[in-house]
């Protein structure tokens, strides 16, 4: 399904009166404050978040999967759905693929299509944790780490086939998270297992191309419950620092143990120039992959203080690449998506409010006191209006999950694909 320009039109007419007088109440105080909130704006309508292709449909738990109507149940499908949030957001100009769960049939037909609805292909996944049809080695004890050179050599291999599908899309970098590890004591050897895992990401990072990048994601546990080998921002620096330049760091934000000061790891990486990416998402005990926001918004909010100081005051990092990775059982995954996109605008926004210079000062003379006003009065913004003002500017809805409602896009594709679908990946 795709939505028409005019009936997004149509739907923001009933609320533009409201909002140009809260948008301009807002940009007045803020101005007294010294702040350009066409600036802010301005930022905010070129942030650009990718989607991944697995999240398009309803997840599930290693207990159950409980299916959404008319969920995507080919790639085409998945593209179409993600051009719908990105019409009605136009935040969500990217999809990142995760191989073998998304090949594309067609390369050229599925570039078209695409650049029809004006996304284009962030990141490629690499899959060496599940063992796929017909293979010749496993993965159950281990991928890039495995003792056997033939398990290893199958994983680079798949991993060089990943990248040479992302060249044939246009994406530019791959990311590359492993289940690795162990379940019990004694199982491993680390030091084996790191040494391996090494070696084969160095031979996976030198046949990049040169104008590719490597993502390396850690996870403190899941699916091996005693030693993962990539178990911490640690450890990735580390061997993103081994492999060369090609080489970053991913902060996914659910792979954390719990209380983890995450805006610290950002701020270390940054001024590293090792960040590369990140997955948002929300948790409250593990890799939950719950709505960005929903459960710890003022944590997001500090993430987003250090990744805005860090893009004006680390150039030496690249473009970072931005992606959700969560995934839904009880809601609809795209109105879950649209609530993540907002979150993460919202955490954007108000970082941006943050006078960095003020809160310098305050520093300087240890006042405590100061530098949390400073910080939380940013954070106690609302700044909404300036995040619809922002999807206004570039044809967006100005309530995007209400006018997808309006729409009845679900409705529409429960018609047009069923009710029993069920989307390729988890
Ligand atoms: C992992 C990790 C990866 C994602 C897989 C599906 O926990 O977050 O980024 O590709 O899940
Ligand atoms: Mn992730
Ligand atoms: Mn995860």
């Amino acid at each position: 399904m795709r939505i028409d320009q005019n009936q997004i039109e149509d739907n923001n007419k009933k609320g533009l009166t409201q909002h140009k007088e809260n948008f301009d109440f807002l940009a007045n105080s803020l101005s007294k404050n010294g702040i350009n909130a066409e600036e802010i704006v301005a930022k905010l309508s070129n942030f650009q978040v990718a989607i991944p292709s697995w999240a398009l449909g309803a997840g599930g738990t290693r207990f159950g999967r409980f299916s959404y109507g008319g969920e995507p149940s080919t790639l085409e499908e998945k593209i179409g759905d993600i051009g719908v949030i990105h019409s009605l957001t136009q935040t969500a100009g990217a999809i990142s693929l995760h191989i073998p769960w998304d090949i594309p049939k067609d390369y050229n037909a599925i570039k078209e299509l695409a650049s029809s609805h004006d996304i284009v292909f962030d990141a490629v996944n690499s899959n060496t944790f599940q063992d796929q049809q017909n293979a010749k080695e496993s993965y159950k004890y281990g991928s890039l780490s495995n003792v056997s050179k033939a398990v290893r050599d199958q994983a680079i291999q798949h991993n060089n086939e990943v990248v040479a599908i992302g060249e044939k899309l246009g994406s530019k970098s791959i990311t590359v998270w492993l289940a690795d590890g162990s379940c019990f004591p004694g199982q491993q050897n680390f030091q084996t297992a790191l040494q391996n895992t090494q070696d084969s990401l160095k031979e996976i990072h030198n046949d990049l191309p040169s104008d590719w990048k490597m993502f390396i994601e850690y996870k403190p546990y899941e699916p091996n419950f005693y030693s993962t080998v990539i178990q911490d921002w640690g450890t990735s620096f580390l061997l993103a620092n081994e492999c060369g330049e090609k080489a970053f760091s991913l902060v996914d934000l659910g792979h954390h143990l719990p209380n983890t000061n995450i805006e610290q790891i950002v701020s270390t990486l940054m001024m590293k120039g090792k960040l590369g990416g990140f997955h948002f998402n929300d948790s409250k005990y593990g890799d939950d992959d719950i709505t960005v926001g929903s459960i710890k918004p003022y944590a997001l909010f500090l993430i987003f203080n250090e990744l805005v100081y860090g893009m004006e005051n680390n150039k030496n990092n690249p473009d970072l690449a931005w992606m959700i990775d969560a995934s839904h059982n009880v809601k609809d995954p795209l109105e879950d998506l649209m609530q993540s996109l907002e979150a993460i605008q919202e955490a954007y926004a108000k970082a941006l409010l943050v006078d960095q210079k003020l809160l310098k000062a305050a520093q300087l003379d240890n006042d405590v006191v100061k530098c949390q006003e400073i910080i939380q009065n940013a954070y106690r913004t609302d700044v909404r209006p300036l995040i619809q003002q922002a999807r206004l500017a570039v044809g967006g809805a100005l309530n995007p999950i209400e006018t997808y409602r309006m729409l009845d896009v679900r409705g529409n594709l429960i018609q047009k694909r069923g009710e029993n679908i069920i989307a390729t990946g988890l």
